[in-house]
């Protein structure tokens, strides 16, 4: 099963994809996705110089000796773009091993562990009543978890407070907007809001907190321990995650459930943190953390420090990336949760895919393969438009973490 094409398609239906499609000698193709918001042309170059010219004439089935070639052979190990650009043959070469052994790719991972992937919704708004309304809206369509994202008075923008509610896209413009932050305001604000929705829910609906790496750890070990009459499942990303040891001491403050790894691109970024149980949930994903293949063994290193998974699921993971992170949350022995930040109608009209949303679960295609497509005429028609992700800054002007 030779490799003979693989081509790099870019477009942009509301926002951004890279996607990978690979095609072999006996016609059957593979996708993966290989976005990286607001470095999406850096991923494109690197696959369409670095990466395409290796893959052709390759046995399309040797998916562990392509990854390792791609890795070792890169000498300039990790980093997001060389592990997105990996993700994403990784990715298109489990899709083609399915549709070759005629099985979804759950079933050549070890079948299901599970009836359905317990999935998140995004509640966010600017007041508290504004959220009350946003979680009554995702409960009402079965969602058992739900994550909670609050203006913070005072400010005029935060992270993940968006107008748009049931699509969240931050990279709002070519250039980067400049949002302002404080931390005062937000460590005053956020209990309460909490305290209110539990009023208003009660004491069982799962509920989530995105920091968004803005916190240092002594204030993030006080943000942990002001929320725990209020139960979180996690609080995400609480300080930037290039320190791994610095969350001993959140740890050693609060029982607050820690969520981080969105931006790791390999076990690397988080061996100590796991080894040393700092996080209760490890967020990577097939397409920043080198594929399928990959995430499977942080997955598994996971499992054996009671570490369980709760991988991304932002808009800017393509549809691609979410049929390839189901087959794994379906089959994986330490599931925790999947975000799921629905994709816009045109989005999933060039992505066509079969998975599917049912009484808060997403359920992984039946079909061989991954289950998920590019419809590459139609992609066509959306070029590619420059974005970035903002950037943040204290009120006094100093550059702080988006
Ligand atoms: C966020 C993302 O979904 C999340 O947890 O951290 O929205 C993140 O800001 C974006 O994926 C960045 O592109
Ligand atoms: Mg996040």
């Amino acid at each position: 099963m030779k490799i003979t094409e693989a081509r790099v398609i870019v477009t942009c239906p509301d926002r951004n994809f890279v996607t990978l499609k690979i095609v072999t000698d006996d016609g059957l193709t593979g996708v993966g996705d290989a976005t990286l918001n607001g470095r999406e042309l850096a991923v494109a170059a690197y696959l369409t110089d670095h990466v395409v010219p290796l893959l052709i004439g390759r046995d399309a089935a040797r998916i562990e000796d392509i990854w390792q070639y791609l890795y070792r052979g890169a000498y300039w190990r990790r980093g997001p773009v060389t592990m997105s650009a990996i993700a994403a043959v990784d990715t298109a070469l489990w899709d083609i091993k399915g549709k070759a052994a005629g099985m979804p790719v759950y079933q050549l991972l070890g079948g299901r562990s599970r009836e359905g992937v317990t999935v998140y919704g995004h509640a966010n708004a600017e007041t508290v009543d504004g959220i009350l309304e946003e979680v009554a809206h995702y409960t009402a369509l079965g969602y058992q978890a739900v994550r909670v994202q609050t203006g913070v008075p005072g400010l005029a923008s935060t992270y993940g407070v968006s107008a748009d509610r049931m699509f969240y896209e931050p990279a709002d413009a070519a250039l980067p907007t400049e949002n302002v932050w404080s931390t005062p305001r937000y460590l005053d604000h956020v209990p309460g809001v909490f305290q209110r929705v539990r009023e208003e829910f009660g004491p069982h609906l799962r509920l989530l907190h995105d920091v968004h790496h803005r916190l240092t750890p002594i204030e993030a070990a006080r943000l942990g321990q002001s929320l725990e009459p209020y139960h979180l499942t996690w609080m995400e990303d609480p300080v930037p995650a290039e320190l791994q040891e610095g969350f001993r001491l959140i740890r050693q403050h609060t029982t607050t459930p820690i969520a981080v790894g969105e931006v790791f691109n390999t076990i690397w970024d988080c061996k100590r943190l796991i080894d040393e149980q700092l996080i209760d949930y490890i967020r990577a994903t097939v397409v920043h953390a080198g594929g399928i293949t990959h995430l499977r063994r942080i997955f598994d290193y996971a499992a054996i420090h009671h570490v369980r998974s709760g991988s991304h699921g932002a808009t800017d993971l393509s549809p691609v990336c979410m049929a390839a992170a189901l087959h794994l949350d379906v089959s994986i022995p330490n599931f925790g949760l999947q975000e799921y930040m629905r994709h816009t109608e045109a989005t999933d009209a060039v992505f066509p895919h079969t998975y599917h949303f049912a009484d808060g679960y997403l359920h992984p295609s039946e079909e061989p393969g991954l289950g998920v497509d590019i419809d590459e005429e139609l992609a066509a028609r959306h070029p590619y438009r420059p974005a970035q992700l903002p950037i943040n800054r204290l009120e006094d002007g100093t550059v702080h973490n988006w």
